[in-house]
């Protein structure tokens, strides 16, 4: 196919989480900002597909616009899988994993909704055999740090039909407030996105285990400190990381070093659909449990969705419980409950809704 167009955009979504806005990041998050790529080939086709936006929605953007548009405009690709190989080597130079990644994870993604819309296949079909029709959601819950508002927000997820919880609190004290108020029977797990040192990780790790967590999630820093992830294991608390790893590579030394029992690949992060299913064949070669990372609500969500559809090493993925001001496709649709239906239209499955996209565009 030829590529005869490349548009970009950043999106930002506001959302409600009922916290008061204290969090991970630098300054409060309270908006979904989404990269979204939109390409056209020479039939009139379009393929969309998703960066990883996250603070880093400009650079992820002008990455793109400046290094990739002139890489792939009226160029063909045959072989996404090798377009990504040789993006990934053209680029090296401006660093091997962040918004450099980034960037290429979206236009895969755009390549691959391309290639599947031609073909007027819904992805998963270009990717595998699909196995199921849907697939389980975890509430991924965002940092509430307060000992009463987190507790409640669980509390509404299992009402509203989830199973299945991770937290982002990073306190004992937070985390076991949180498993009182939903009993000891639904899973829990919770994230601290690299924010323990090591000997606190190990004073801690019996407690976790007495609150019965289903994963500790990226405990220390640095992420791919994999010899220390894996001489955390063996205590009661399994361990899951990925998101913050750079392509198949990095993965496959995780694997080999025993690091964690879950791993967590970002479609929008990791180098797109052709690394996610490079790391799904080392997931099968290694019997690890993949729990795919990449809960904005975009084309990456959909993506995550069809990858899942293929890959019975996943027993579920990430919903993110906010409740956005706008839905760029109609997820609440594919939901019931716990459950994410695999979209079975052409390409990702769904039209993007273009008046949310404008609405929210940022100029
Ligand atoms: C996370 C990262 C960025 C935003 C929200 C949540 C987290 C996750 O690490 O696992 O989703
Ligand atoms: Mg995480």
């Amino acid at each position: 196919m030829k590529i005869v167009k490349i548009d970009t955009f950043v999106v930002e979504i506001p959302f409600k989480d009922g916290g008061k806005g204290q969090g991970i990041t630098p300054t409060t998050w309270n908006t979904l900002e989404n990269v979204l790529i939109r390409l056209q080939d020479e039939q009139g086709n379009i393929g969309w597909g998703e960066a990883f936006g996250y603070f880093v929605a400009d650079a992820s953007k002008a990455l793109i616009d400046r290094l990739i548009t002139p890489l792939l405009l009226d160029r063909e690709v045959h072989d996404i899988a090798q377009w990504n190989r040789d993006t990934q080597l053209r680029l090296h130079l401006f660093g091997r994993y962040g918004v450099t990644m980034f960037a290429i994870s979206g236009v895969d993604m755009a390549l691959w909704d391309l290639a599947a819309r031609r073909q007027q296949q819904p992805l998963h079909r270009l990717l595998g055999t699909a196995s199921r029709e849907q697939v389980p959601a975890y509430a991924s819950m965002v940092r509430y740090a307060d000992n009463e508002i987190a507790p409640r927000i669980c509390e509404k997820a299992l009402e509203m039909g989830f199973r299945d919880i991770k937290l982002h609190e990073v306190t004992v004290d937070e985390i076991a407030a949180c498993r009182r108020a939903i009993g000891d029977d639904v899973p829990l797990a919770t994230d601290v996105n690299c924010s323990w040192s090591v000997q606190d990780t190990r004073d801690w790790l019996p407690a976790l285990a007495d609150l019965k967590l289903v994963w500790l999630e990226e405990p220390i820093f640095p992420p791919e400190d994999f010899a220390t992830l894996a001489s955390f294991r063996g205590n009661g608390v399994p361990l899951s990381a990925g998101e913050n790893w750079c392509t198949a590579v990095q993965f496959e030394q995780a694997l080999k070093h025993g690091a964690v029992d879950s791993i967590q690949p970002s479609v929008t992060k990791v180098g797109g659909i052709s690394e996610c299913l490079r790391i799904a064949e080392l997931a099968q070669a290694y019997g690890a449990v993949v729990l795919p990372h990449c809960p904005y609500f975009g084309p990456g969500l959909l993506a995550t969705l069809h990858l899942a559809a293929v890959q019975p090493t996943v027993p579920q993925i990430e919903y993110l419980f906010v409740e956005p001001a706008g839905w760029l496709y109609d997820i609440e649709g594919l939901r019931d409950g716990h459950l994410l239906q695999i979209p079975q239209q052409a390409g990702l499955g769904q039209d993007i809704d273009l008046g949310v996209l404008e609405r929210f565009r940022r100029a």
